[in-house]
């Protein structure tokens, strides 16, 4: 029988069944008493040889010791339990371990450091602080509040209001960037938009041909762009069709480059008066893309303002990514926490009406129970709703009258 390695310190150690005696494996353990360990709880940690073997061998002596493995996402659970991480880290987590670009992993990297929980739970105590004057109204029901305390919650309320509904006007920024930046490549048809696809993606997503017409569906890849995650589509060339299927495609093509962040507009220099179509998508988030400029090489095709590259041999690939980098980067690298799932965005948005609602009552008894629901919708977004901390400052930061 060993001892236990000194807190927080890795121990060289021979692994041993505790029946048998026999050697397992060589490994090092380290041991966290609670509460300085990541649930909370005492932890150990064995670093072994990661052969099926080794683990077989000791996860059954572990289970005869009464151990078992933890179930998915039950260190995080326990963590969070035990007050070492709120939900929106406990979120952080599972973003932080299936992030595959840069932006994905600094994302989760900055809500795991707890800045959104912060700002939240910043939003969650002002509501308590203006909830507080309306319960002392109601619990002493002689007592009206003063106007200017009445005007200050009102004001108060609207402003958090605002703050509120900013955050949640960000473009699904934090969602994009989770899963995925839509940037669709729309043109004319044989103008080299599948080819450019290729290029981008580095491999033969999609079927390219001298015929015009090839692509018909929407063919989807996901790449990582300079570190941000981009879901590239390419569409079926614009032009007037009677095929029933193209007109389809065209259909497809359109409502995806209307939905898409960016757009790639690709037509062939040789045919400068394609490049017009442009217009279809008038604005910064249209770049435009003369391609094909290997056979075109004096660029007289090229209008202002367009890339020129070509999709066949790689040149001017490197620019195109950067400047669509520089472009993603422009929206997406902002220091504020910004908003990464649904369910924080539905919370959000019950607070937010409810606090419009709150504005809107007549009564003080009305007024306050709206706060309560928005109180309760931010609190569900962190995981720490408690009616605790409601007595709490009841009692601790409002003193009537005084
Ligand atoms: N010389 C040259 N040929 C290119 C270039 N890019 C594409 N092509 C050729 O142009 C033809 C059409 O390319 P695709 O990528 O299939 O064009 P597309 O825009 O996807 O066409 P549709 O799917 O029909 O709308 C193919 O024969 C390509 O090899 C380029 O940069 N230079
Ligand atoms: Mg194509």
């Amino acid at each position: 029988m060993g001892t236990l390695p000194p807190p927080r310190m890795a121990r060289h150690v021979r692994v041993r069944d505790p029946d048998s005696g026999e050697d397992l494996d060589d490994g090092l353990a380290l041991w966290f008493p609670g509460p300085r360990s990541v649930t909370g709880e005492d932890v150990g940690e064995l670093h072994l040889h990661g052969s099926r073997a080794v683990i077989a061998a000791v996860m059954a002596a572990l289970g005869r010791l009464g151990l078992r493995l933890a179930e998915p996402g039950e260190f995080t659970r326990r963590a969070f339990h035990n007050g070492k991480l709120d939900l929106t880290q406990a979120e952080a987590v599972a973003d932080l371990a299936a992030a595959e670009t840069e932006a994905q992993r600094r994302q989760a990297l900055r809500q795991l450091d707890g800045r959104l929980g912060e700002l939240y739970r910043g939003w969650s105590d002002r509501l308590l602080r203006l909830l507080a004057h309306f319960e002392a109204a109601i619990d002493f029901p002689d007592e009206d509040l003063p106007p200017e305390i009445e005007n200050r919650v009102a004001a108060d309320t609207a402003d958090l209001a605002g703050e509120i509904a900013r955050h949640l006007a960000d473009g699904h920024r934090g969602e994009r960037l989770r899963d995925g930046i839509a940037v669709a490549i729309v043109g004319p048809p044989n103008a080299g938009k599948s080819s450019l696809l290729n290029q981008l993606a580095r491999r033969e997503a999609a079927i390219t041909s001298p015929i015009a017409g090839t692509t018909r569906d929407v063919i989807e890849v996901v790449i990582d762009l300079a570190g941000y995650p981009v879901v590239l589509a390419d569409t079926a060339g614009l032009r007037d069709s009677a095929d029933l299927i193209e007109q389809e495609g065209l259909r497809r093509a359109r409502a995806r480059a209307e939905s898409a962040e960016l757009r790639l507009f690709v037509f062939d220099a040789g045919r400068p008066e394609d490049a017009a179509g442009a217009v279809a998508w008038p604005g910064p988030d249209t770049l435009v893309v003369a391609n094909k400029i290997d056979v075109a090489p004096n660029r007289a095709g090229v209008p202002p303002g367009a890339l020129a590259l070509s999709a066949l041999t790689g040149e001017g690939i490197p620019d195109l990514i950067q400047t669509l980098a520089a472009r993603i980067a422009g929206t997406y690298d902002i220091a504020a926490p910004l908003l990464t799932r649904a369910r924080h965005r539905e919370a959000l948005e019950n607070a937010a009406d409810a606090l419009r609602r709150s504005l809107a009552a007549d009564f003080p008894e009305l007024r306050a129970e709206d706060l309560r629901l928005a109180w309760r919708s931010l609190g569900r977004i962190t995981g720490r709703v408690d009616v605790e901390d409601l007595l709490d400052v009841i009692f601790r930061d409002f003193c009537l009258g005084k």
